[in-house]
């Protein structure tokens, strides 16, 4: 796929390497643009293979973000990328080439637009649908000061089914501040959009020949004799007599915003055309632009939801050079909600736009009708739950938990105050590595754990997802359970889930190890790590009892007496959570005792920073949050309040 760089402008002599900024393009004729449009694929795809990231989505905006970066002037032009993971082409495009292969590692790019990385990334992203109200922001500042800048929002068709989006073109419309929406739609969210929007983007797809009709209508009318000319110049009024025959962009002419479109994304002359126009225009414009998801890798284009985010990847063949060894907690999720709802015709799934990634794609062949993607709508997902409730149904949210983070309204006052049983599936809880700070999920213990009535657990292994997934149907009140990203640990070898008697079995605090110098008491994904962790104290002559919580709220006088008990032998408690120690488990583990003069509690967790992009392994390392770092932070505490220490042996 090597591009010819004869003939070509400066930069292919260098090598996109060197570094190609916006101003490289704007003397490029049109065949060397999509020479750098093969280029800069090349590099995606020979990158990504090695590091992973959103592939599908780049691949589809590579003209587009060619085109942008052509037409607008950045970084005094300012766009906004709504959710930011396809703006890869834009850092290759903004001087960042070089540092490409540094994507999504610790230290490395990042995989979202930082402003910490670039002048040329306006706002951070990482959650979607907010770009139009950001890019807003920024107009609205810029007409008040009197400047003249461009301000542009690129955002997809899976994103515009998020309810930020109208809001802010409610707003966008009746202020009329110069403000280009660039509508990069290929069809899909991560899988194939759901939703009527998506439907009435479809039809305005289908109706690829707008441009020319419109410009054919245009000229028809200037033949009417005398008057003609005197319409076209006048189009706006006539344009309102014929739109709802010719101008496909109703809905959004309606919202006060001039609709151009569709035009064909991946055609760098038309885009440039069409970008020029809407900048012209100086008001609300949306352009839209008909993508191809996965565009010019084959196993992309056949596969662009498997392409959508993807790991490290064979070239050759498509296929994941170390897929992920099952079972997942998101398989183990979706198989036993589809055993469960095989005996219960009202258990009913829902999800914000996450099918596959929360492990429901099994559950959505089996029982298509039981199933709800609302689109990335997820203060909507929480309140149709609220809605299934009350008329008789039983339903799991399955949601990850950085994206909950936009229901909190909901979760709060139209479940947990109603005392709904909605049953809520947190994937992806703890820290999930490479996409970075919007994507760890290291919040949910805080913000859940405020909320009346709600029941929160986090399951140590599969087996416990399991049984706490029966046990919130029968609990009759809200329930949240959060669980990690990745592999299902299993420890039965501890404690196996099976002994209890499924139909009775409530979640409760465990003593899975015993020990009489220091009590480690963990939750979800730590236990495991904590039991690790164990071990190595133990070769420094540091025993531990290991208390695995299950049941962050509310505990029961029996949880409670476990952690007194074992606290009372040790005297030292040490808490280790997957979440922000603020507001989470060890605050609560610590209220236990805050009338014990005798124990003392240490806490660990993730500290009050963003956590950035890196491998989970190497971001729990550099934290500390590890077994190796678990067991040092401990036997630091043991050395400093007993005097003794690990014997000179080394806890690393
Ligand atoms: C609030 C929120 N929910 C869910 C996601 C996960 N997510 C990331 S990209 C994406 C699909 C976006 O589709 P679209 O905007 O059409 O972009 P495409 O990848 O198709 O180019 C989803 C659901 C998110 N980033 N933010």
């Amino acid at each position: 796929m090597c591009v010819s760089r004869e003939g070509a402008a400066d930069v292919f002599m260098k090598g996109i390497d060197d570094g190609i900024y916006p101003s490289d393009l704007k003397d490029m004729s049109i065949d060397e643009l999509n020479q750098l449009c093969a280029e800069i694929r090349e590099k995606l795809i020979n990158t990504l293979s090695e590091t992973g990231g959103h592939l599908a989505s780049n691949l589809g905006a590579v003209e587009l973000t060619v085109a942008i970066h052509r037409v607008f002037d950045a970084p005094r032009d300012k766009i906004v990328w709504d959710v930011g993971h396809q703006s890869y082409v834009h850092k290759i495009l903004t001087g960042r080439a070089g540092r490409f292969s540094t994507l999504r590692k610790y230290g490395g790019l990042s995989g979202f637009p930082k402003r910490e990385e670039s002048e040329y990334d306006v706002f951070d992203t990482g959650h979607s649908s907010n770009s139009i109200s950001a890019a807003l922001g920024m107009a609205a500042a810029r007409d008040l000061d009197g400047d003249d800048y461009n301000v542009a929002a690129v955002i997809g068709d899976g994103a515009m089914t998020g309810g930020m989006v109208y809001e802010a073109l409610n707003n966008a419309g009746v202020m009329d501040s110069g403000l280009v929406v660039i509508l990069n739609d290929n069809g899909m969210s991560i899988s194939r959009n759901r939703g009527s929007l998506p439907q009435h983007l479809n039809k305005l797809r289908s109706s690829e020949h707008y441009l020319s009709v419109k410009s054919d209508v245009k000229d028809s009318l200037r033949k009417i004799p005398v008057v003609g000319d005197t319409i076209v110049s006048g189009i706006g009024t006539v344009k309102d007599a014929i739109k709802y025959l010719v101008v496909p962009g109703v809905l959004f002419e309606e919202l006060g915003f001039t609709y151009l479109g569709p035009v064909d994304g991946h055609d760098i002359g038309a885009l440039i055309e069409v970008l020029t126009n809407a900048v012209r225009m100086k008001k609300p414009v949306v352009v839209h632009c008909i993508t191809e998801k996965g565009k010019g890798y084959k196993p992309a284009e056949e596969h662009p939801d498997r392409f959508h985010g993807v790991g490290p990847f064979d070239k050759e063949t498509g296929k994941l050079k170390n897929p992920t060894a099952p079972p997942t907690y998101s398989g183990v999720f979706g198989r036993h909600l589809m055993h469960m709802a095989e005996k219960d015709n009202d258990i009913v799934a829902i999800s914000a736009a996450m099918i596959d990634g929360t492990g429901l794609a099994d559950f959505a062949r089996r029982f298509p009708d039981r199933i709800y993607d609302v689109g990335i709508a997820e203060e909507h997902a929480v309140t149709f739950a609220a809605g299934l409730v009350i008329s008789g149904k039983k339903p799991f949210v399955a949601i990850y938990s950085t994206f909950l983070q936009r229901a909190y309204d909901q979760v709060l006052i139209d479940v947990c105050m109603q005392k709904l049983p909605v049953v809520f599936c947190l994937d992806r809880a703890g820290i999930v590595g490479n996409d970075g700070e919007t994507h760890q999920g290291i919040f949910d213990l805080s913000y859940l754990s405020s909320m009346p009535n709600l029941t929160v657990l986090a399951p140590a292994d599969g087996i416990q997802l399991m049984l706490m997934m029966e046990y919130a149907v029968r609990s009759g009140g809200p329930v949240a359970i959060r669980y990690p990203k990745g592999r299902a640990a299993d420890l039965r070898k501890y404690d196996d889930g099976e002994r209890h008697s499924r139909s009775i079995f409530r979640p409760h605090a465990r003593l899975l190890r015993e020990g009489a110098d220091v009590t480690l008491a963990s939750c979800g994904s730590m236990t495991e790590i904590c039991l690790r962790a164990s071990e190595i104290l133990r070769t420094a002559g540091i025993e531990c009892d290991v208390i695995d919580a299950g049941i962050i709220k509310p505990l029961t006088d029996s949880d409670r007496k476990i952690y007194m008990k074992s606290a009372e032998k040790t005297g030292i408690v040490f808490t280790a959570e997957d979440n922000v120690t603020a507001g989470g488990y060890g605050d609560a583990v610590e209220t236990l005792f805050a009338d014990d003069h005798d124990v003392s509690v240490y806490k660990a967790g993730w500290p009050d920073v963003f956590i950035p992009h890196g491998s989970c392994d190497e971001l729990r390392h550099i934290y500390g949050l590890d077994a190796e770092g678990i067991a040092r932070k401990v036997s630091d505490i043991i050395e400093r309040k007993t005097g003794r220490s690990s014997g000179g042996k080394r806890l690393l």
